[in-house]
């Protein structure tokens, strides 16, 4: 198996699919929006995570059409449930994942700005995240994130806490989310653990940006997030990433 050659016609052959994960609002547990997330249904091998094929995507230059691809497939999803759902219209966000890569992509605002349109999406309730990590890189290019922003889009900023970005550098980026690595979570039990998401999330808060965290899992999980006031809250603990029909099932 050549995963590299039959990921360059996955696309035609329609093996892509997204997944969606809940994201829920810390004080009422409503749905506040979902995490798109894609997979690989290969002929051979069934479905294979995007840790086991995004990089290969972005070594092979496949990585501008998947993410074209998966920014139209959310966004188009998106349409649909708000047409088949208009209750939901009013909490719903849709987020969506981007390589760094991708913002070399000197088309994607505009691209976006089609699907944006062609599927009459307020910009406001998408969301892209970008992991921490990925802002190291010298392919992030401020001009696209501001761009981005500037078109109304949300920006999330993905495993927040586990980059090596500096926090005096963060403010020079456009991010309105912070999504909190879900280590800290993970660790909550330990007492030093507790005390650094406290202090990362009293951070993110008094510089005004909107809190999710990932990786939520247990009871305990939960309670500490919502003390510490944390926006959103994403994990197996509601559920892991499903199929759409499967998310209007237990959610709408
Ligand atoms: O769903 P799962 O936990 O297996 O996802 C693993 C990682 O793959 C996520 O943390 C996410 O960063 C990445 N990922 C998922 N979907 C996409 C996507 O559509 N594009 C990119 N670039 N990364 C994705
Ligand atoms: O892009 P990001 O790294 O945020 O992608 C989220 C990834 O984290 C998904 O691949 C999803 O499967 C995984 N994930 C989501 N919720 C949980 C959780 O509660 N526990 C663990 N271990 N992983 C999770
Ligand atoms: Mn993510
Ligand atoms: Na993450």
């Amino acid at each position: 198996i050549n995963l590299e050659r039959d990921l360059k016609n996955a696309i035609q052959n329609n093996e892509l699919v997204l997944y969606y994960q809940p994201q829920i609002n810390t004080n009422d547990h409503s749905l506040a929006g979902v995490e798109a997330l894609i997979r690989w249904n290969h002929p051979q091998l069934g479905l294979v995570p995007p840790d086991q094929f995004i990089s290969i995507a972005e070594e092979c230059d496949l990585i501008n059409s998947i993410g074209r691809w998966v920014l139209d497939s959310a966004c188009e999803q998106f349409s649909t449930w708000v047409r088949s759902y208009p209750d939901m219209d009013i909490v719903f966000s849709i987020a969506v994942n981007i390589s760094a890569k991708q913002l070399r992509d000197k088309g994607l605002v505009e691209y976006l700005q089609q699907c944006i349109d062609n599927y009459n999406i307020p910009a406001s309730r998408l969301e892209i995240e970008l992991t921490e990590s990925s802002l190291e890189s010298s392919l992030v290019a401020l001009d696209m994130l501001n761009a981005l922003s500037a078109s109304g889009i949300k920006l999330a900023l993905d495993d927040f806490g586990t980059g090596y970005s500096s926090l005096s550098h963060l403010d020079d980026f456009p991010f309105d989310i912070l999504k909190i690595d879900k280590k800290f979570i993970m660790s909550i039990e330990r007492e030093e653990q507790a005390k650094l998401l406290k202090a990362v999330t009293n951070f993110a808060h008094s510089m005004d940006y909107e809190t999710v965290a990932e990786g939520v899992e247990t009871e305990l999980q939960l309670e500490i997030c919502k003390k510490l006031g944390i926006n959103r809250l994403q994990g197996f603990y509601f559920s892991k990433p499903i199929p759409a029909n499967e998310i209007e099932k237990a959610w709408f």
